[in-house]
């Protein structure tokens, strides 16, 4: 490693002196490095060929990234407060942090998949989980937007999660912690785990117009683990895939405890036939209570609907349903090829790679060669199953994703590298360190039935001596790499924020060409828009206060209020009147223990702000919109408790100004 750093740095350096001169240098085709600074080079102006949406682990929410640039383009707010946006934080956007149990502002967030259409990248939504509240996101890749938030009962630690079928009927959410379900007693000793707790996955139907998401039916399952999933595809359209652990059934120190069989399981589960069952009226209706937030593009607003029913099946009662593949040993990821006919599962303790042939699993089912069950569940044999094992791959594989040219490539966490082999027969073609500790690794379309396989891109959860030291906290990074020859060229690296695990990515032209610039402000359906400086106004009910305000460049209406009382509720409603692509106005008001509001074109959002001391609070827009955005400000006066001041409002009423003519004290009309 030394030495090639030491060869790049002469590389560069001789690129850096003959850029200068002017002169090519001799050998600059066989240059590793300076051939690989062109392919990231985007150049001022120039778009990326693809958009990365990355996962950001514990920051609970999405960024999105420029390939090859490494460009970060944009972080999505989804389960986590973003006062930058006011997303959680609005009275707005409030309801989409709702759970059955309240507000839950944060999560972990961990898998990414966009939705497809034939088994293709599609470009409509991306699928986001909540890994500590069991919730699954979707995001309208139009707006970038969070548009809908489900919360999962039966289910505590959503990680096998979000994968879909291939025309995105079904977005499945497996439980990583077995539990009590919802129904059963909670108060139970932690050592009752095998009587008392059960595993679920669960199958979340997609409303294929408004993407819009219902629980269809979940599946009542053993008290193990489940990892990781991923749905069949072409011939093996109708399963579906999850890699489980600790089937020890361990309840306290799983490292050990949960490492103690030498295989584990890849669940496969026929959900065709699940939804047969579901269809004839079987299952047993259970009564839970669970979150459905909704966000709404007119009017500007999240409802959150408590639901209070789930249809469950006990696997073990439909024999046809599931069974289980033994996976050596702890598997991670569970990765299904372009072509559907192989199922990779990686045991992050094995010394191997088992590839599942679906081809065999079908026989082996057909004429019922079980190794006995597990839990009810009949358990095939391995080598019946067996497509082949890749040896020697390396240390610690975790997830494999694919080209499209008959090749998977798979993380090594612990021997820090990815390795390329060939899904027909196995070998192991090339590999490559990565620095360091790779957890998820993406090609665009890589979990698709149609990868473009140019890019790939490592997750690295260490980075040491990569960057410049910021304090006890080292950043994550992403390894960007060319897979379009033989060997895997390293093109870039860069830092990540949060705690990137799986991404996706897909070609930029797929969303540009659908992007939403503004809402259309006749469109608004926000009740408490003003519709034009003219219908802005302040409306005393009580102590509750309403201000229909709007703004556009380069000033708020009404900007002076007077009338407004210590412990009043005044709900702030902001309007942008502005119709122009990328002129937000923002909204702060002095004091206010909340964040900013970030009203976009079109749109109207509400701040609330309740007083509590006598003032004249100062008001301003916080994104610079204009030359005169520094203008754009306004004051309100806060009287006593009790006080008898009259709501007032105005704009541009300059009476008092020593010099200045008296302008029209009423708000003007545009
Ligand atoms: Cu491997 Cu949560 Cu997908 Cu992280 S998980 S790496
Ligand atoms: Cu509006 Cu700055």
């Amino acid at each position: 490693m030394k030495k090639n750093l030491v060869q790049s740095l002469a590389i560069i350096a001789a690129t850096l002196m003959f850029s200068i001169t002017g002169c090519k240098p001799k050998n600059a085709g066989n240059a590793t490095e300076g051939d690989a600074a062109s392919k990231v080079y985007v150049p001022p102006g120039k778009y990326d060929e693809f958009y990365n949406l990355v996962s950001g682990g514990f920051s609970g929410q999405v960024s999105v990234y420029g390939i090859p640039s490494g460009r970060l383009f944009r972080v999505i707010p989804v389960f986590s407060r973003d006062p930058e946006s006011g997303w959680g934080y609005t009275e707005e956007t409030k309801p989409m942090l709702n759970t059955s149990r309240g507000d839950v502002p944060w999560d972990d967030q961990h898998h990414l998949e966009l939705s497809q259409t034939n088994g293709e990248v599609d470009g409509r939504w991306l699928f986001a989980n909540g890994n500590n509240t069991p919730r699954i996101a979707r995001i309208d890749l139009k707006t970038f937007r969070t548009a809908e938030i489900i919360e999962i009962p039966n289910s505590s630690g959503n990680h096998s999660s979000p994968f879909i079928t291939e025309n995105t009927e079904y977005v499945v959410a497996g439980t990583r912690f077995s539990v009590p379900m919802d129904n059963q007693p909670q108060d139970v000793p932690i050592d009752t785990y095998k009587k008392n707790f059960k595993g679920t996955v669960s199958f979340l139907s997609v409303d294929p117009k408004s993407g819009n998401m219902k629980i269809a039916f979940q599946l009542l399952l053993p008290g193990v683990s489940f990892d990781l999933s991923h749905a069949g595809k072409g011939p093996s359209n109708g399963w579906f895939f999850f890699s489980c652990y600790n089937s020890e059934q361990a309840h306290t120190l799983l490292e050990v405890n949960a490492s103690q069989r030498d295989k584990d399981f890849i669940m496969a589960v026929n959900w065709k036939k699940a939804e047969e069952y579901v269809k004839q009226g079987k299952g047993q209706v259970q009564n839970v209570s669970y979150a459905h937030n909704v966000y709404n593009d007119s009017t500007h607003t999240a409802t959150s609907t408590i639901e209070t029913k789930t249809l469950v099946l006990d696997a073990k009662n439909f024999p046809d349903i599931v069974y289980l593949i033994p996976c050596p040993k702890s598997p991670h990821g569970c990765d299904v090829d372009p072509t559907g006919a192989y199922i990779v599962g990686s045991g992050k303790l094995a010394a191997l790679i088992p590839v599942f042939s679906f081809e065999k699993m079908q026989k082996a089912i057909a004429v019922k060669n079980f190794d006995g069950n597990y839990a009810g569940l009949p358990v095939l044999k391995y080598d019946a199953v067996l497509h082949g094992e890749v040896k020697k791959p390396g240390l610690g594989p975790l997830h494999t994703e694919f080209d499209g040219r008959g090749n998977a490539y798979t993380t090594m966490f612990i021997s820090s590298e990815i390795v390329k082999w060939r899904l027909s027969d196995l070998k192991v073609l090339d590999r490559h360190a990565t620095y360091y500790s790779p957890g998820h690794l993406m090609i665009p379309g890589g979990d698709s039935r149609k990868p473009f396989g140019k890019y790939l891109i490592a997750y690295k959860k260490i980075t040491k001596d990569r960057y410049l030291p910021t304090g006890p906290e080292l950043c994550q990074a992403a390894q960007l790499f060319d897979i379009s020859g033989d060997k895997m060229k390293l093109l870039s690296d860069y830092p990540s924020i949060g705690e990137p695990h799986y991404a996706q990515a897909l070609p930029a032209d797929m969303i540009s060409k659908n992007s939403v610039k503004i809402f259309d402000i006749q469109k608004n359906q926000h009740p408490y828009v003003a519709l034009g400086e003219k219908n802005s106004k302040v409306v005393r009910t009580g102590n509750r206060v309403d201000v229909y305000m709007t703004m556009i460049r380069s000033h708020f209406s009404p900007d002076n209020i007077e009338g407004i009382k210590v412990g009043d509720e005044v709900y702030f409603h902001l309007t942008n009147l502005e119709q122009d692509w990328d002129v937000p106005h923002g909204f702060a008001v002095r004091d206010a223990p909340t964040s900013e509001l970030l009203v976009m074109p079109g749109e109207t959002q509400t701040l609330k702000w309740v007083p509590d001391q006598v003032q004249i609070a100062s008001f301003y827009c916080t994104d610079f919109c204009s030359a005169l955005h520094q203008e754009m400000q306004g004051y309100i006066r806060v009287s006593p408790k009790g006080s008898n001041v009259p709501i007032s409002f105005s704009l541009g009423n300059n009476s008092d100004a020593p010099g200045e003519a008296a302008l029209d004290d009423s708000i003007k009309t545009d």
